[in-house]
């Protein structure tokens, strides 16, 4: 069980849906056996589970075979350009604190066109969950190289093997000062729903890397099964420290929840900051005038 430090509460009416009516009109395109379904499975529950009504709801998404995901669920969706779901996402709960956002994407779109966002949504602690299903590969145009690929992947368009070493997302996050982070696998659901609850309970910025395979390009089904296991039952996740040591790991790929800390989220302080302009003497001529000589 996850638990969270202090649980966000949204205002709206709890609704009382199945993961069903989270599902759209629109049946997923994608190939028999994407790990993207058991992500979007997962995603369908731990919003029925949280009482979301489907009004109060975006997700807001880049390019890529993961990037069709809003497509899939009946709540307000963006189908954004390549790279650029954590702006867009952001821009949302700017305008909308009081919607519930989620960003869902893959790691071509989070870590190579989209890496620019990455650290700046982390350090201004936005308070939106983003969801990388990460299948180590460029999947909707058929099997280039992605940053998360390992040394050496030999594909048709690297018949010779990969030479850059891979991003570790988890480690990346966590040396941005991320306030939560975690890692699942589309193929362990149950796990999956506790941990994407979680996230979207966190007030703040939270990433959750999903283990997400893509059978048609890059097969890593049974890779992920062998080298995947939960992190210790005494591994503390307020020790960032112990998180990034679990994240170093490249043998194993830990599961569950390794960070997560309470700060000031980027709405909060905006809102205290307007709150301030609002104030008698405190308009832009007054402050202007501070800096005027
Ligand atoms: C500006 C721009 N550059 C390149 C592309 C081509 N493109 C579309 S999706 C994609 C990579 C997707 O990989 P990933 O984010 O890992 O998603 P996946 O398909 O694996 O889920 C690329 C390079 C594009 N659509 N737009
Ligand atoms: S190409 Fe790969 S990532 Fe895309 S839908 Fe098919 S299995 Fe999934
Ligand atoms: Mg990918």
């Amino acid at each position: 069980m996850i638990t969270t430090l202090e649980p966000i509460t949204y205002k709206f009416e709890p609704a009382n849906l199945s993961p069903n009516d989270y599902k759209s009109d629109l049946h997923p395109i994608w190939c028999p056996g994407c790990g993207d379904f058991g992500v979007l499975a997962s995603f369908y529950k731990a919003v029925a589970e949280q009482h979301i009504p489907t009004e109060q709801l975006v997700v807001v998404s880049g390019i890529g075979c993961s990037g069709r995901f809003p497509a899939f669920v009946n709540a307000y969706g963006l189908h954004g350009t390549h790279g650029r779901a954590l702006p867009l996402a952001t821009g949302v709960k700017m305008a909308h604190p009081e919607l519930v956002v989620v960003a869902a994407g893959g790691d071509g779109d989070a870590f190579s066109i989209g890496m620019g966002h990455v650290p700046h949504a982390i350090r201004r602690n936005v308070d939106i969950t983003y969801i990388v299903m990460d299948n180590e590969i460029y999947g909707l145009t058929k099997g280039q190289a992605s940053p998360t690929s390992p040394v050496g992947m030999e594909r048709k368009a690297s018949p010779y093997g990969t030479v850059e070493t891979p991003i570790n997302p988890l480690l990346f996050a966590l040396a941005s000062g991320a306030s939560w982070v975690g890692r699942g696998f589309s193929s362990r659901p149950k796990e999956l729903v506790d941990l994407v609850k979680a996230a979207m309970q966190h007030k703040g910025f939270s990433l959750v890397q999903v283990l997400s395979p893509c059978v048609t390009f890059y097969d890593t089904y049974d890779h992920f099964k062998q080298i995947s296991k939960p992190l210790p039952a005494d591994h503390n996740p307020r020790d960032r420290m112990s998180a990034i040591k679990y994240a170093m790991d490249e043998a194993t790929l830990y599961l569950g929840l390794f960070y997560q800390e309470e700060r000031p989220t980027y709405d909060e302080g905006y809102a205290a900051k307007r709150a301030q302009a609002a104030k008698p003497n405190y308009g832009i001529k007054e402050i202007m005038g501070k800096y005027m000589r």
